[in-house]
């Protein structure tokens, strides 16, 4: 098939899912064209069958806030009519898949019919979507796209919470290549460089935004240090990260805990840790808790949102409450106390992470497309 893909070229989780499935879909054969205003950072690599068109803004004094809304359905219009394209599969609602909707009504006047998939990923929906400023737009357009999906059945219920919708929204997972994250991949992992052998190593991944509380990860590891000889690696940017930064310079522990900016060696990263630290406000999916757990590294985060959908409960890892960092360092704790607790738990982690495979999840998408473009 022919198919567009519209994210945020970030490191976020939606572009990060949108470009792994680009490069899947391209994989087994479709034709598959990203249009982004930048290359998505985990596309690495470019053949006949995965194509990028950016979307140019022209700047111009008078504006205020660039149309970007324009600029990206004008985009779309352009690449459905000279690549045929027959789905437009929109990442992330705002303002995506109000955009794609300004598309199909342009191509319609053309007497095409592009069909759009819009897959929701969650602050899309929970923490800006809903908000007054948005939501009759939001609303709109996911009632106008052609198939809808949500990231988990937590926050397929959100969005039927939050919003009147018509739509059936179907649960499609987040999904892993495995193979990835597999630690003997990483033979080259260079552990040494950042921790003593008998040092445990406590990882976070992030974009430092508010909704990841990355204070709570410093409160957490800060009492696990207390009890186990161990390194915090703070993986990511954005705005919280000073914040991280001072609190670990205030608690006295700044030479234990690494901020190691934005990267595209997640998979290597994680070939170092034993747990993986998520102490978020909410997350629908948690897609960096899923590449921990393929990497066999333990999950400790909040029971918000659809975590408990990735992160098993006393088996690929625990479960707190929002806020409650004294028992997600004392579950660290009783973790990275035991070579045989925390070997049986990574093995339990990596063993769940098969239901969210790539071989698994990539039917459902492209069922997803069939369905909405077969002519009857
Ligand atoms: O929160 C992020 O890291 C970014 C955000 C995004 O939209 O790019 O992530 C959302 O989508 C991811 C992929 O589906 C999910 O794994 C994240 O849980 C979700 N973030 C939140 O719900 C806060």
């Amino acid at each position: 098939m022919h198919i567009g893909i519209v994210c945020y070229p970030t490191f976020g989780g939606s572009g990060v899912v949108a470009t792994e499935l680009g490069m899947a879909l391209a994989d087994k054969g479709h034709d598959v064209h990203f249009i982004t205003y930048n290359l998505p950072v985990r596309l690495d690599f470019i053949s006949h069958k995965l194509h990028f068109h950016e979307v140019v803004m022209e700047e111009y004094p008078l504006f205020q806030y660039q149309p970007y809304e324009l600029a990206l359905s004008s985009k779309m219009v352009e690449v459905v009519l000279k690549h045929k394209l027959e789905v437009l599969h929109v990442h992330y609602a705002i303002p995506h898949a109000y955009a794609a909707y300004m598309a199909k009504k342009m191509l319609q006047e053309k007497g095409i019919n592009i069909k759009v998939v819009t897959t929701l990923h969650g602050t899309d929906i929970t923490l800006v979507g809903s908000h007054p400023t948005y939501k009759t737009a939001v609303e709109f357009s996911i009632n106008k796209s052609d198939e809808v999906t949500a990231v988990s059945n937590s926050l397929r219920e959100d969005t039927l919470r939050l919003f009147n919708i018509e739509k059936n929204i179907k649960v499609v997972y987040n999904f892993i290549d495995a193979a990835k994250y597999d630690r003997a991949v990483h033979e080259d992992c260079q552990r040494a460089a950042l921790a003593k052998p008998e040092e445990r190593i406590l990882t976070h991944i992030s974009n430092f935004r508010p909704v990841k509380r990355t204070e709570d990860v410093i409160k957490i590891f800060e009492k696990v240090q207390k009890e186990i000889p161990s390194k915090l690696l703070m993986v990511g940017d954005g705005p919280d990260r000073l914040k991280a930064e001072n609190l670990a310079r205030k608690l006295e522990i700044e030479d234990k805990v690494l901020f190691l900016g934005n990267s595209n060696e997640v998979a290597k990263i994680l070939c170092y840790s034993d747990v993986f630290l998520l102490p978020s406000e909410t997350e629908s999916f948690g897609l960096a808790a899923l590449e921990a757990m393929a990497a066999s590294t333990v999950v400790i985060s909040t029971n918000t949102g659809g975590l408990p959908e990735v992160n098993i409960h006393g088996k690929t890892g625990f479960l707190s409450s929002l806020e409650d960092v004294d028992d997600m360092a004392k579950n660290a704790i009783y973790l990275l106390k035991s070579d045989v607790v925390l070997n049986q738990f990574k093995q339990n982690a990596k063993e769940h992470t098969k239901q969210f495979s790539l071989e698994n999840i990539l039917p459902a998408y492209e069922d997803i497309y069939k369905s909405c473009t077969v002519k009857v």
